[in-house]
């Protein structure tokens, strides 16, 4: 296992220096944030990129994410063309040795709560989602009352994104998936990028789109798409744990004995009604996740991929990026490691 870090650029609060004094992290997960949803990545400035995490003393582990043109999960004719590109950025990260690439397939919303400062009874905050305030949730006018997307798509966008969206069943986004699938799988072979797929945050339908990537189930089936290695999942303990908390560890085994978790997500989630949940700080304690068993699994299953701690909460009176602040992660980062060490001990 080898601790990693979210950074979101030269423009993320958080300096590269700062991350690199949390004990035992050595590798950054960031992307290129300007890119134009669609074109491919230029290979000059993936390498950049690596160069300035280089410089800082890590090294770029993972890319997260190269977001999915919405033409290929609604199977347009011009998909064709929009994955030709994805396979480009995925041959430009090959050429930067960039080892694993994290992306989803969720239908227009990526990870959508409906709180991005839940109180917590100690006066920290996390993010929060609820059903019943999603359900209040007014998209006619745009994204403007959506937590964390206010600007992301104006109305005639969005009603135009939601009406393409009408054709596509469950059955029919999982074809979607198949096909692109089949498209880039061989470019990831080429470049030597694992592929690591995140689930849908939440794990359920949301807005009348439809999600698929949402269970133990889910996964294996979408696993079962690919026979090659580099086709694989990001474990997501958080995304996954409002539909298969107790299930997560066996899960974690399934996979991992097949070699298909080139990443992992680790953040504790409490689960507070029918869709509903809120996050909490990382240890097993805070929340439905048991963190411990989740890491023997991957232990066990011999996992030598990177792992980040997923969202913190906001503490300390940090401001910043909801769910990316620097304290309430780092505790996150070692708490993991203090874990693994302690089972990596008792396993000898
Ligand atoms: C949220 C993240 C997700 C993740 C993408 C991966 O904080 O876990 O936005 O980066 O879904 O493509």
């Amino acid at each position: 296992m080898r601790m990693a870090f979210r950074w979101f650029g030269a423009h993320d609060r958080i300096p590269l220096r700062f991350i690199r004094q949390i004990p035992g992290v050595r590798s950054i997960v960031s992307a290129l944030y300007d890119v134009p949803v669609g074109q491919a990545w230029p290979a000059a400035r993936v390498q950049a990129l690596r160069d300035e995490v280089e410089d800082a003393g890590m090294s770029l582990a993972v890319v997260e994410s190269i977001p999915v043109h919405e033409d290929i999960k609604l199977g347009k004719p011009s998909r064709e063309r929009w994955a030709e590109a994805y396979c480009a950025s995925i041959a430009a990260l090959g050429e930067a040795g960039v080892p694993v690439l994290c992306y989803n397939f969720m239908p227009v919303f990526d990870w959508t709560r409906t709180d991005l400062s839940y109180q917590l009874a100690d006066g920290s905050t996390a993010l929060a989602f609820n059903a019943e305030e999603a359900a209040a949730i007014d998209l006619s006018k745009g994204t403007s009352d959506l937590p964390g997307w206010a600007t992301a798509y104006d109305a005639d966008q969005l009603n135009a994104l939601l009406h393409a969206y009408r054709h596509i069943d469950t059955e029919q986004l999982w074809d979607n998936l198949a096909w692109f699938i089949e498209q880039i799988v061989p470019a990831a072979e080429a470049a030597n990028v694992k592929l690591a797929m995140h689930p849908d945050d939440p794990p359920w339908p949301i807005f009348g789109l439809p999600r698929i990537l949402t269970d133990g189930n889910a996964l294996r089936r979408f696993i079962d798409l690919s026979s090659s290695q580099a086709h694989g999942v990001t474990f997501c303990t958080g995304s996954l744990a409002p539909t298969c908390a107790r299930e997560l560890p066996q899960i974690a085994y399934d996979l991992g004995k097949r070699g298909r978790i080139h990443f992992a997500h680790c953040r504790n989630v409490k689960v507070t009604g029918a869709q509903s949940f809120h996050e909490v700080a990382h240890p097993s304690e805070n929340g439905d996740v048991n963190m411990i068993e989740v890491l023997r699994a991957l232990m066990e299953t011999h996992f030598n991929g990177w792992i980040r701690p997923d969202h913190g909460r906001m503490i300390w009176g940090e401001a910043g990026v909801p769910g990316y602040g620097l304290y309430d992660r780092a505790l996150g980062a070692t708490y993991l490691q203090g874990v693994w060490e302690a089972l990596k001990c008792s396993s000898n």
